[in-house]
């Protein structure tokens, strides 16, 4: 293709970085507040600024009438009652509330948003807002020295995007996954500045192709989109955490996932054939190898009709269905969006005569190439093609399957374009518009009619839904996975990054295919990845078709054994990770984490790549490169013990760490606790056995954290069915105080008690339990 050769770098493909063609919205003519809303009529547009809360400010601009505000397909609040204070001149409107100042400045329009302690959170100068002629919108900010920008959903490359411009356009990229790659298959316009450790956020809630550019100027960033408003909210932070709250608060949190998802999944591209998913299920017993999912991806299907399955592969999906569920083993299948065009074929029958796919505005199917040949789409931004699609699932439900995989969504089509014909008029319950404005959440939006619809069909029971594309708010409905990697330690690199992003853009539950998709894997790689895949929230390996297998036993008993010693460990973490699952569920902070949400002052941390941390306590330094046994590890302030050895690390500078293969730099940090079981099958994997694993810390330390738990199955917990203890760790010169300062829930679970254990315990410390203090130090129970 011509873009591969240096056609590429044609002198006239040079773009315009002045930004010279764009129009400025002008001087501010008029202002008139109506309810809780500040219509400001300029002299080329119009801007409607509103508060959400104290802490988030909306601002839309409209080159052409009065901004409509109710577009979104992720914000799912409205705004709350927030009181503003008013100072209005002949140049400038005040606009204050608890958290923010706006100074609106009229002539021409730009507007500074600061916090309460008057640091400057964004401020236009010589450039504002603007527009072109083409329906192009478009906002410059200053961007400072210090400043470091963090979010953008699914991208490449290194944690910090300073220097970095980015494009929002689901798109199905097979290979390669470059640093540069760019667009992926998700879409967030959405990212976190971090400036002299205080965060701020911005959200761009446009879903037509969007551009963020941290790059082309040195003391300005900006944002664009090719149609549409200039949507944007301002989030005032003023921490990481904060921020993140505030974009979850606008776009939702993640459901608390079942807990046989946040176990190990096991995929390939594919296990073709019931005989195989059965020995392939056999050898997970047979090796005491956990594992809770089996993938089955395309080949399952009666040439690749979606819902159906192909009877000669899999003569009996039920049963095979059941007896894997006996064995404590899940079947989740893949779905795509594309339905083949095939007149006896039900699903697409329905979809014609139901009028369910997408259409021209015309009024004729689009129709594209995928896996089944000539396709048709549903169209997603139908509310009754959501339904209708949603009721299909019981077609799985049915067989006992609770999760569903989600590929293909971006929508992917075999053409020149990739996608969809961006003409396509979609119906967008009574507001038709096309594929131009809606490509981005076509994606999000069969995740939601997919999750809702499962959700019914289940009755009480929790789906799961793992997803490829999406939009802001894609936490609601889905896990999402990165795509199609490689076997390539750069991939192994890469993940880290890319799943912190993600997590810091609203989305928790995300990981990578551990051990690469493309390309054959190796024992080496496939051992580092399984380490690291052990603690990435989303946690499966899956493989293409034509390369080497990669499941845990496919190079032989001595990488085996490392692996399945990670695959249990996973398991015995899963109580920890369950309460920061939980955690995500309510404030939205991701399980995995870059350093510098727990340590924002801490510059050393803010493009730290290779150290992550999982919660606010552990600390993980995985091998990253072949051939490597020891390696840098930079540790943020405080004391950290070495997992596997209990060694002590002093925090605030870096150490060379020895690991072999079968070694995983784990640490925990002292004075904190972390909650576990002990791995006992595939079969009993709702285990009867809790622990607290406590270090002692240094004599004012306290720590406080929250154990989560509940049948891990079932929306029982909305009714009270769950137990949730919030608990303290005090260290003291001659004691460690473990006390639940408070517990909550009437959940009742298979264990009667917890475990806790003590480490770092000096000899003359007392360990005292709710106040009582202990004579066994070192092994005590707390009874339910
Ligand atoms: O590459 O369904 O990313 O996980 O195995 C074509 C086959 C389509 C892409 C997904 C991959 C999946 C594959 N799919």
């Amino acid at each position: 293709m011509l873009e591969d050769t240096s056609f590429a770098i044609l002198p006239e493909n040079k773009q315009d970085t002045t930004g010279k063609h764009y129009l400025d919205i002008g001087n501010v003519l008029s202002i008139e507040k109506q309810q809780n809303m500040y219509q400001l009529t300029c002299t080329n547009g119009f801007v409607t600024l509103c508060f959400y809360t104290d802490a988030i400010l909306r601002v839309v601009m409209n080159p052409t009438s009065q901004p409509v505000l109710d577009l979104s397909k992720s914000i799912h609040v409205t705004p709350l009652d927030v009181s503003v204070s008013e100072e209005d001149s002949e140049a400038v409107l005040l606009l204050k509330t608890k958290k923010l100042e706006v100074k609106i400045e009229k002539n021409p329009l730009r507007i500074t948003v600061k916090d309460e302690n008057s640091r400057i959170l964004v401020k236009e100068q010589e450039r504002g807002m603007a527009y072109d002629q083409n329906g192009e919108i478009r906002v410059w900010k200053q961007m400072e020295e210090s400043d470091h920008f963090y979010g953008f959903g699914e991208k490449s490359g290194f944690l910090d995007k300073r220097g970095e411009k980015y494009e929002m356009w689901n798109t199905d990229v097979y290979a390669p996954h470059n640093p540069e790659t760019d667009p992926l298959y998700e879409s967030i316009p959405y990212f976190m500045t971090l400036r002299n450790g205080k965060a701020h956020g911005i959200f761009f809630d446009n879903t037509f192709r969007t551009f963020f550019d941290m790059k082309s100027e040195i003391d300005r960033y900006s944002f664009s989109a090719e149609g549409g408003q200039l949507d944007y909210y301002v989030l005032a932070g003023p921490d990481p955490k904060k921020v993140l709250e505030q974009y979850t608060y606008l776009t939702g949190r993640m459901p608390i996932p079942p807990k046989w998802a946040i176990g190990y999944h096991q995929s390939r591209y594919s296990y073709e054939t019931e005989a195989e998913v059965r020995e392939l299920a056999a050898n997970f017993l047979e090796r005491d190898i956990p594992v809770d999912v089996i993938h089955l991806d395309i080949h399952y299907m009666n040439g690749y009709r979606v819902f159906t399955f192909d009877r000669d592969r899999f003569p009996n999906p039920e049963k095979l269905i059941a007896d894997l569920r006996e064995m404590g083993i899940r079947v989740v299948p893949i779905v795509d969006p594309g339905v083949k065009q095939d007149a006896e074929y039900p699903i697409y029958q329905e979809g014609v005569q139901g009028d369910n796919f997408c259409k021209y505005i015309e009024g004729d199917i689009y129709f594209g190439d995928v896996w089944p040949g000539k396709s048709a789409f549903p169209d997603f931004t139908d509310e009754k093609v959501r339904k209708w699609w949603g009721e299909k699932h019981a077609f799985y439900t049915d067989m006992g399957i609770d999760g569903i995989w989600n590929d293909m969504n971006e929508p992917a089509v075999f053409n020149e374009t990739k996608t969809m014909d961006t003409s396509v008029m979609h119906r967008n319950d009574g507001r038709p518009t096309t594929h131009k404005e809606l490509h981005n959440v076509y994606g999000l939006l069969m995740g939601k009619a997919t999750y809702e619809g499962m959700k019914d069909q289940l009755q009480g029971k929790r789906p799961f839904l793992l997803t490829r594309a999406g939009y802001s708010g894609v936490q609601r409905y889905a896990a999402v996975w990165t795509g199609d990697n490689r076997s390539f330690w750069e991939h192994l690199q890469m993940s880290l990054p890319m799943v912190m992003n993600l997590g810091l853009s609203g989305v928790a539950f995300t990981g990578p295919d551990v051990g690469g998709f493309a390309h054959d894997t190796n024992p080496e790689l496939l051992v580092r990845w399984t380490q690291v895949g052990a603690f990435t929230p989303y946690f499966r390996n899956h493989s293409a078709l034509n390369t080497k297998y990669q499941e845990p036993w496919q190079f032989g008993e001595k990488y085996e054994t490392i692996m399945k010693n990670y695959m249990q460990m996973r398991y015995e973490w899963l109580p920890q990770l369950y309460s920061l699952f939980f955690k995500a569920s309510q404030t939205g902070l991701p399980v995995m984490r870059p350093l510098f949400m727990e340590y924002p002052d801490d510059e050393r941390t803010y493009n730290l790549n290779d150290v992550v941390m999982i919660g606010d306590n552990v600390l993980l330094a995985p091998i990253l490169s072949p051939g490597v046994t020891d390696r840098a590890v930079y540790l943020p302030e405080g004391e950290w013990i070495l997992w596997a050895t209990g060694e002590t690390f002093e925090g605030n500078r870096a150490h060379l760490v020895h690991a072999e293969l079968a070694d995983l730099p784990l640490f925990i940090k002292k004075g904190t606790a972390v909650m576990q079981t002990k791995w006992v099958s595939n079969q009993e994997k709702e285990t009867k056995q809790r622990s607290m694993h406590v270090v002692a810390g240094n004599p004012g330390d306290v720590y406080s954290f929250t154990y989560y738990d509940d049948d891990g199955e079932t929306f029982a917990y909305e009714k009270g069915d769950y137990l949730k203890w919030n608990i303290e760790i005090k260290s003291e010169e001659d004691a460690i105080h473990v006390t639940i300062l408070d517990k909550e829930g009437n959940y009742l679970p298979p264990y009667k008690e917890v475990d806790v254990n003590l480490a770092e315990l000096k000899p003359n410390q007392n360990v005292i339990l709710n106040g009582k203090t202990y004579e066994d130090k070192q092994q005590f129970k707390i009874i339910l």
